[in-house]
């Protein structure tokens, strides 16, 4: 088998979406994702520029050796761009290899190491009343585990807050939003709104909060250990990543499970991370943490350490990385949780599906391969529109995480 012709296709159904699609002789043909929200364009053109021409002519079974093609033979190394460009090859290889032997993916990494995949869903309120009433609505349709964001008193925005009940969606069309954060308002109220929640719902459901990135290590340390009553499933990006060393002071001062990764892109960004036992979770997504391929080996390397996975699932990764990462959670031992933020109706119009939610869980088919497909007529009718992540700034001006 040959590839022979690889296309990029770069749509817009309520947002921007980049999806790789690799051709063979054979006619069967591979989807990857290769959507870096806000720098969808750099990633089109690494591939069109740096990797289209090197696979014409390829055998797509050969995926070990595609991917060190990439990585290795590249000379430059690491980086989002690089490695979301990497990770939308290896998704679609996969894809061609389980459509070519009539099975699905996950049967080609491992088989199935359950039966379902527990999600966790997104709750939100302007306060924490609204807060308690969204996550109860979450329950309502059968969510196992929540995570809950409030909006802060005496800040207009918070990040994972909606406005106007519009579904949350970060990226917005003309220049960056910039937002006003104060970290001191920040930390007075999320403690409060997670004790709210053990009251009124009790110890069964399993909570987890996102603080974006926004603490210093003492920061986040007074707030794990705030919250450590509270039996969080997870902290998720408590202090940015860059630092792995700043774990080591939230870790001395809590035992409340903490996740990152969500920005990260190989295994070289969690080394600290996992071999020190600093985190819980690795968020690190198949589109943007080199495939199937890298992830798996990240996945072991963490088991040896009892680090779970917890894959980042927001909807600016589209569908076809959703059906890759549940045949990676159906398949590793240690996965941990997937997140689930439904995409928007029209969405689905372009991308067909083949997983489903029911009861706290996402169910994925036998469909071949990774089950997923894209009408590429009507994403013609949805071009791409740019748009950027929102900015913060503190209360006196001063450029800050957002
Ligand atoms: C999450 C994330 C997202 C990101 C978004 C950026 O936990 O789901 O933090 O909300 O901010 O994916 O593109
Ligand atoms: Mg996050």
């Amino acid at each position: 088998m040959k590839i022979t012709e690889v296309k990029l296709i770069l749509c817009s159904p309520s947002r921007n979406f980049l999806t790789l699609k690799i051709i063979t002789d054979q006619g069967v043909y591979g989807l990857g994702d290769a959507t870096l929200n806000g720098r969808e364009k750099a990633v089109a053109t690494y591939l069109e520029e740096y990797c289209i021409p090197c696979l014409i002519g390829k055998d797509p079974f050969q995926i070990e050796d595609i991917w060190h093609y990439f990585y290795v033979g590249a000379y430059w190394r690491r980086g989002p761009v690089k490695m979301t460009a990497i990770s939308a090859i290896d998704m679609a290889l996969w894809d061609i290899k389980g459509k070519a032997l009539n099975i699905p993916v996950y049967n080609l990494i491992g088989g199935k190491s359950r039966q379902k995949i527990l999600v966790y869903a997104h709750a939100e309120g302007k306060d924490i009343e609204e807060t308690v009433d969204r996550v109860g609505a979450k329950i309502d349709q059968g969510f196992l585990a929540i995570r809950a964001q409030s909006g802060i008193p005496g800040l207009e925005d918070t990040y994972g807050v909606s406005r106007n009940n519009a579904p949350y969606e970060p990226a917005v069309r003309g220049n960056p939003k910039e937002s006003i954060w104060d970290t001191d308002k920040y930390l007075n109220h999320i403690p409060r709104l997670f004790k709210r929640l053990r009251e009124v719902y009790g110890d069964d459901i399993h909570l987890l909060h996102d603080a974006h990135h926004r603490c210093t290590p003492v920061e986040a340390a007074r707030l794990a250990r705030e919250l450590e009553s509270c039996h969080l499933f997870w902290l998720e990006d408590a202090v940015r990543g860059e630092l792995q060393e700043g774990y080591r002071l939230i870790r001395s001062h809590s035992t409340t499970p903490l996740a990152i990764g969500e920005v990260f892109n190989t295994i070289y960004d969690l080394t600290t991370f996992i071999t020190e036992q600093l985190i819980d979770y690795i968020r690190m997504p198949i589109v943007h943490g080199g495939g199937l391929t890298h992830l798996l080996k990240v996945a072991a390397m963490a088991s040896v350490y009892h680090i779970r996975t917890g894959f980042h699932g927001a909807t600016d990764l589209s569908p076809v990385n959703l059906a890759a990462s549940l045949h990676f959670d159906l398949a590793v031992n240690n996965f941990g949780i997937q997140e689930y933020m439904p995409h928007q109706p029209l969405v689905h119009e372009v991308f067909k599906i083949n997983y489903e939610y029911r009861d706290g869980h996402l169910h994925i088919d036998d469909t071949p391969g990774l089950g997923v497909d894209i009408d590429e007529e009507v994403a013609k009718k949805h071009p791409y529109q740019r748009a950027y992540l929102p900015m913060n700034r503190k209360m006196d001006g001063t450029v800050f995480h957002w």
